[in-house]
């Protein structure tokens, strides 16, 4: 086991029952982050890792989890030169959660029991065209991961052009890479989990197997699509945040009411209701990345669309851990209380939204295999913790001990 297997579980926190089955005001969005695009570059694209995919082994016991460990290590202590990175193509900005033990909103909900990590933006266009590419090289879209919408809807993001070589028949439009994605259900978010506990690789061919690297991993999906959601691996390196995650994450403050803690109504770290945002020509929201306002309320009217997905972390301030577009943007998926079941939850509203869809006091439960213009999603990780006899190494030795481990365990 590799030095960076010592990761936190993040659990799953229970909570009240009585959640209600409620309807979406379905309109339209999609947007993409300008701090994820701008660390991405466009062209060329990685090459493809040319071999065959094999389920991985267990955690602890192949090369996918070092792969991933090591593309989450990475990603939260920032160390540089790791061109010797596998083949992880996608860059994830995190934001840490901590406060572990906190209290409960008057809602019910946002108690966390343990520190964990969630998505600094809303998952985008880029960040979902390499997952494509990734795992559908072949472009036979398995288990349905490519909404046809996506390339054809004026606020979807993707394009996909069968003609193109393998590995690239899926691309960003114009202006939508660093919109947040859409038209994706929870069997779709529970995929990009899987595809990056995996590893994140590329691969040189499509598996539409049960055992595909976006079916197993995270989430047991097999081939479904729709019908019930099964609950999280224990051993989850990436997955779909609680209700509780994504509320606390949200909505909570340390440092609120004195140092005690509590919750504000909006995603922005405001008890007041955000300004509605407007976006550019090319879909940028004008708030940028601080104050209170939020895109909803079809404010953003660019592309020739009367409201629409706007650039991720452009369209006002974060919550009190980072995270933006906590309010507004896309309805995110949850995964309520982390149980299996035939229903998941949606918050935060989206760029259609009148301003209660935004609150905290908004919650929707949908079936999992809904996916709609203004539906995507932002994943969660646990934290990172080195194993204690690693606290006093350099972390150039802890990455070779690493790249070493995983290429050991690869050339088995
Ligand atoms: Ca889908
Ligand atoms: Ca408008
Ligand atoms: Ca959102």
């Amino acid at each position: 086991m590799g030095m960076f297997s010592a990761l936190r579980q993040g659990s799953t926190t229970g909570q009240r029952a009585g959640m209600q089955e409620g309807t979406l005001m379905l309109e339209s969005a999609e947007s993409c982050g300008k701090r994820i695009c701008a660390a991405k570059p466009a062209a060329p694209r990685p090459p493809a890792v040319l071999r065959p995919w094999r389920p991985r082994r267990g955690f602890g016991g192949g090369p996918a989890v070092a792969a991933a460990v090591l593309l989450g290590v990475f990603g939260v202590l920032g160390v540089s030169g790791v061109a010797a990175r596998p083949a992880a193509a996608v860059t994830i900005d995190w934001v840490t959660v901590g406060d572990p033990g906190n209290a409960a909103d008057d809602t019910g909900y946002g108690a966390v029991s343990e520190a964990f990590r969630i998505m600094e933006f809303e998952w985008t266009n880029s960040q979902y065209v390499e997952f494509l590419n990734a795992v559908d090289p072949d472009g036979t879209n398995p288990q349905g991961i490519y909404n046809s919408s996506m390339g054809s809807n004026a606020r979807g993001g993707i394009s996909f052009t069968s003609g193109s070589p393998a590995g690239s028949k899926y691309a960003a439009r114009s202006n939508m890479g660093s919109k947040p994605v859409n038209y994706v259900s929870w069997f779709d978010a529970a995929r990009v989990a899987n595809w990056l506990h995996n590893g994140g690789l590329t691969y040189g061919a499509t598996d539409s197997t049960a055992s595909g690297p976006q079916n197993i991993g995270a989430y047991a999906v097999g081939t479904a699509t729709s019908g019930v959601a099964p609950g999280r691996s224990l051993d989850a390196l990436y997955y779909v945040p609680t209700e509780n995650q994504w509320y606390k994450a949200a909505y909570y403050d340390p440092t609120a009411n004195g140092g005690a803690g509590g919750y504000w109504n909006y995603g922005t770290g405001s008890d007041t209701a955000p300004s509605v945002v407007s976006a550019t020509s090319t879909g940028d929201g004008t708030a940028g990345s601080s104050g209170n306002s939020a895109n909803y309320i079809r404010g953003a009217d660019w592309n020739g669309q009367d409201g629409n997905v706007t650039t991720v972390g452009t369209n006002g301030g974060t919550s009190a851990y980072g995270a933006f577009d906590m309010s507004g943007n896309v309805f995110e998926w949850n995964d309520l209380t982390g149980a299996s079941g035939s229903s998941r939850g949606l918050r935060g509203g989206a760029w259609t939204s009148i301003g209660f869809n935004v609150s905290s006091a908004y919650r929707i439960t949908f079936a999992p295999s809904n996916e709609f213009h203004e539906l995507g999603f932002r994943l969660a990780s646990p934290v990172p913790v080195p194993e204690p006899s690693t606290w006093g190494m350099g972390l150039a030795g802890i990455a070779c001990a690493g790249w070493g481990a995983y290429q050991r365990r690869r050339a088995r």
